[in-house]
């Protein structure tokens, strides 16, 4: 007798809860349907695709056995968060994903009760869930706490301070370890081989196993002081691994796409053990989906994605990337100068260090998620007299300030610091914009601080970079394509703290840092049309700023309107600063600072978010309307 198809199962589950009342053999259905519904989601919204693919079953098997959210669960990164927020009460919203108004691409504590903790930064999860779980200590509650934590980000520094931390106060912490052997790009480091030997060199351990090690880890009673000195009396008898030095009880590894697997060592683990704890899974990356499990990336981000083919969404670009730009330009400069190297923590392809790479394997650094160790390690080489270009998002150097101060800035070391990502970056919202870090350089003494126009300037400023061997150098640029400008054969060497004016006008001055500059060349049309002759000028510097150019601005321009893809506290501080100092404001000079808005911007597409920043053409038009008190006169309207 044939079986009926059963009806789906992911149509009975709205939330967690619902989940519980199904069959544990009816589990691997669920997860077939569950990926067939994210993969769908994400065709028409992209995003990434491959990590949640990879935990399809682990994140119905947390949900399934602890009691989220009352149990906390924290996922790191947030990237793999779709399966969970179909699980979680928004599968009608899923295909809102990163799209302006809709469902945030990661873990965001104000979407839902299940997102405990938001991300978007890798490797913060177990410090968070040993909050969490001391929290839960305190509050004399038996809340389980639960850290998914991939192998990459697994390679931060923060983890293993958290691991450490989590081991010597003995907290009831469930850190789960999904082991894909793939950060985006394939891991670096010993910390990756050393859980492929993990991963390889013990077999898959089910629950057979997995019972008898436990009770004769925990005996017959479960007291606190004795399962230690068990513990302890293990680790010297067989050597322990790492995490067991740590004070951790080492689980794995184990398949972490079979609930036979997972599903009863989640309940042992929920039910029998009272201190730290990571279980190691072994996952695939892109699971269940063909073209992302052939993809060498496994598709960690994609377009929009024909389902069938695998084929993405490409727009034809006008131009070449900025990011294309930085890494053909300093491949050209490396050619001519062997102490140029290239670091990069765990980003090749997403900072151009990739086509660096593939010329000078030698010469390149991959040193995993590690942005500080990545900027003190440039430090070192550049006191030995290398050239190291440390090409980090805006975003992800927030979180090497400090040695960018005390281990680069102090000593005047020139690392050079490629800034990709600066400004809104749409879809990925507010944890990756890259807004700060004009404001948190410029503010460094001795620092030089660039942002590039366009791509040909971006060329100009890797020249400049590799030519300036008198200190720090950063230099700033979007994602995306760009404007589409003749490219010299070789950069400039740009004199350092010197701008450029573009266009000469009378009354109206616009003082661009970035790529603002082509909305400032459509506005100065448009406030020329208007009978408001105006001047557009190209910074380039935030520090050391032109400050004869800041002074001519001011002298012959009746408004002076400074703009910027940064936070306040930026360019146009550091020059109302010097209009100030200069006693340049006490003559009538009207003076406005265009800057990112004072809160958290959602995303949406990169043009919608500078529109309602005020930061695009119109912005600046209706801004100098404003400032000489006049209503804005429509122009190049046929009448
Ligand atoms: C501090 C920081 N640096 C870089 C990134 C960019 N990033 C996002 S996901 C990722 C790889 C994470 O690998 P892993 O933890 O193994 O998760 P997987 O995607 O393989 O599931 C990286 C480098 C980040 N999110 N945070």
């Amino acid at each position: 007798m044939t079986s009926l198809p059963k009806t789906p199962l992911l149509d009975q589950v709205n939330l967690p809860a619902d989940l519980r009342k199904i069959d544990d053999g009816d589990m691997p259905q669920l997860a077939r349907e569950l990926r067939d519904e994210m993969i769908d989601a994400v065709s028409l919204t992209g995003g990434h695709l491959g990590a949640g693919l990879g935990v399809v079953e682990l994140t119905i098997a947390i949900h399934k056995v602890f009691n989220t959210p009352e149990d906390r669960l924290i996922f790191d990164v947030g990237h793999q968060c779709y399966p969970h927020k179909i699980l979680t009460g928004r599968r009608d919203r899923i295909r809102t994903l990163r799209q302006e108004g809709g469902l945030s691409g990661f873990t965001k504590r104000g979407e839902s009760d299940y997102d405990r903790f938001g991300a978007g930064h890798s490797s913060t999860s177990i410090s968070a869930g040993l909050g969490m779980a001391v929290a839960a200590e305190l509050g004399n509650t038996d809340r389980k706490v639960i850290a998914v934590i991939g192998d990459g980000a697994m390679s931060a520094g923060m983890a293993y301070e958290a691991l450490n931390n989590a081991g010597a106060l003995d907290a009831r912490l469930i850190v789960i370890l999904n082991d894909n052997d793939m950060s985006i790009a394939p891991p670096t480091g010993a910390m990756s081989a050393y859980l492929a030997r993990l991963a390889s060199g013990r077999t898959y351990m089910g629950f057979r196993e997995f019972g008898k090690k436990l009770t004769a880890y925990l005996g017959k009673t479960v007291d606190r002081a004795i399962t230690r000195a068990v513990e302890h009396a293990r680790g010297y008898v067989t050597g322990g691994t790492m995490f067991e030095e740590l004070g951790f009880y080492h689980i794995g590894p184990i398949d972490g796409h079979s609930f036979e697997h997972l599903l009863p060592v989640l309940r042992n683990v929920r039910d029998n053990i009272n201190g730290p704890v990571l279980i190691h899974v072994v996952t695939q990356k892109g699971k269940g989906y063909g073209p992302a499990e052939a993809a060498i990336d496994k598709y960690h981000g994609v377009n929009k994605f024909d389902v069938i083919t695998g084929a993405q969404a490409k727009a034809k670009p006008n131009a070449p990337s900025y990011t294309a730009v930085f890494g053909e330009s300093l491949v050209q400069e490396a050619r001519l100068d062997d102490r140029i190297v290239g670091i990069t923590a765990a980003m090749p392809g997403g900072t151009g260090i990739d086509k660096f790479a593939e010329i000078f394997p030698a010469r390149t650094f991959d040193v995993g998620i590690a942005e500080q160790h990545a900027v003190t390690f440039a430090a070192g080489l550049a006191s030995e007299g290398y050239k190291p270009f440390c090409a980090l998002y805006s975003t992800f150097l927030q979180r090497a300030y400090d040695q960018v101060v005390h281990d680069v800035a102090i000593q005047g070391l020139p690392v050079r610091f490629p800034i990709d990502r600066a400004g809104f970056v749409g879809a990925d919202g507010p944890t990756h914009a890259g807004s700060f870090d004009t404001t948190f350089l410029a503010t460094l003494p001795g620092f030089v601080v660039m942002a590039a126009a366009d791509e040909a300037e971006l060329k100009h400023m890797v020249r400049t970079a590799a030519a300036y061997d008198e200190g720090p150098i950063s230099f700033r640029y979007p994602r995306g394509e760009g404007v589409g400008v003749q490219m010299p054969e070789r950069g400039e060497i740009l004199q350092i703290g010197k701008g450029r004016i573009v266009k000469e006008g009378t009354k109206v001055a616009l003082l661009s840092f970035g790529t603002r500059l082509a909305d400032c060349l459509v506005a100065a049309e448009d406030l020329d049309a208007a009978g408001l002759s105006t001047t557009v000028a190209d910074a380039r510097f935030a520090k050391p700023l032109d400050h004869d150019l800041i002074r001519r601005l001011a002298r012959d321009h009746a408004v002076l309107v400074m703009i910027e893809e940064g936070a306040i506290g930026g360019f146009g501080s550091h020059v109302l600063q010097f209009l100030a100092t200069e006693g340049l404001l006490d003559h009538g000079l009207k003076v406005r600072s265009l800057v990112l808005p004072d809160i958290w911007v959602e995303q949406a597409k990169p043009e919608v978010m500078y529109a309602k920043a005020g930061l695009d053409s119109a912005g600046v038009v209706s801004t100098v309307f404003a400032a000489l008190g006049q209503k804005r006169i429509e122009v190049g309207v046929a009448g």
